[in-house]
């Protein structure tokens, strides 16, 4: 969880067995019938169709269950096709920019049912972004940065996305088109220790919550830094936490009068 909070996204390699990701492309293009918003999973993806069987999938159902907990609802979901030879990228962006909440998050799923190559226009994402709520325009500008990733995964792939990480789908340079679903769901319960919490007080959270990425500058990191611990105190209930007391400095607003 901890990783989750300085990165922004958990990637699940090849989770999804072959059977299902060889039906996956038919079903993807026959597409997946839409949702209102705010559908609960089970009325939105009826049991036994694809995409209940891909949320119901162990290592994916654990996933969303410490992440958004239980019973989350659809925010929508969509089927994501980077063209073969498409010629252009999808500019740099976050899903959420007028998102700010501190103390829930929605999360992105993305599955890619094939092998994805470099050259075929994985998703592009950078990593410790999602407090970095910029206009969409400003964040388009950005072409590349220090740090970023290039999603190259095996067949069956899920990841996870904080709904402000910063992505977009790459050029396709390839002959095969490069499919992806996603899902966007909303969290009903207050995401408060869902996860397995036994080891809280291990002394690598904080330094997990420290990770530094290659774009960050030196002061304005803090901001990240600060976010993180924000988040961390919301995900555990515990407002003592702090690191290096950058939270404590900002909030020290004393009530004593001066005699
Ligand atoms: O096609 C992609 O890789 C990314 C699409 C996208 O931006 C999204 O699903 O939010
Ligand atoms: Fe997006």
């Amino acid at each position: 969880m901890a990783r989750f909070v300085a990165y922004g996204s958990v990637r699940l390699d090849a989770v999804v067995p072959a059977g299902m990701n060889d039906e996956a492309v038919k079903v993807l293009t026959e597409g997946i019938p839409p949702v209102p918003y705010g559908t609960p999973v089970a009325e939105a993806f009826p049991e036994g169709s694809f995409a209940r069987r891909l949320v119901d999938l162990p290592e994916v159902a654990g996933a969303l269950r410490s992440l958004v907990g239980p019973g989350p609802t659809v925010d929508h979901h969509a089927v994501h096709v980077r063209d073969p030879r498409g010629g252009e990228a999808q500019p740099l962006h976050g899903d959420a920019i007028i998102d700010t909440r501190v103390d829930a998050f929605d999360v992105q799923l993305m599955y890619y049912p094939h092998d994805v190559t470099l050259e075929m226009g994985g998703t592009l994402s950078v990593p410790g972004s999602h407090f970095r709520r910029t206009n969409e325009s400003d964040t388009g500008r950005y072409q590349n940065l220090r740090g970023q990733t290039r999603l190259v995964c095996p067949a069956g792939t899920v990841v996870l996305l904080h709904h402000g990480l910063w992505h977009g789908g790459r050029r396709n340079d390839s002959d095969t088109a490069r499919y992806m679903f996603k899902i966007r769901f909303n969290p009903t319960v207050r995401q408060v220790r869902l996860w397995d919490t036994g080891d809280l007080a291990d002394p690598e959270v904080a330094e997990i919550l420290s990770t530094r990425f290659p774009w960050y500058e030196a002061a304005t990191a803090r901001l990240e830094y600060y976010n993180r611990i924000r988040m961390w105190r919301a995900l555990t209930g515990d407002d003592t936490f702090d690191i290096e007391y950058w939270m404590t400095r900002v909030s020290n607003r004393p009530r004593r009068v001066a005699s």
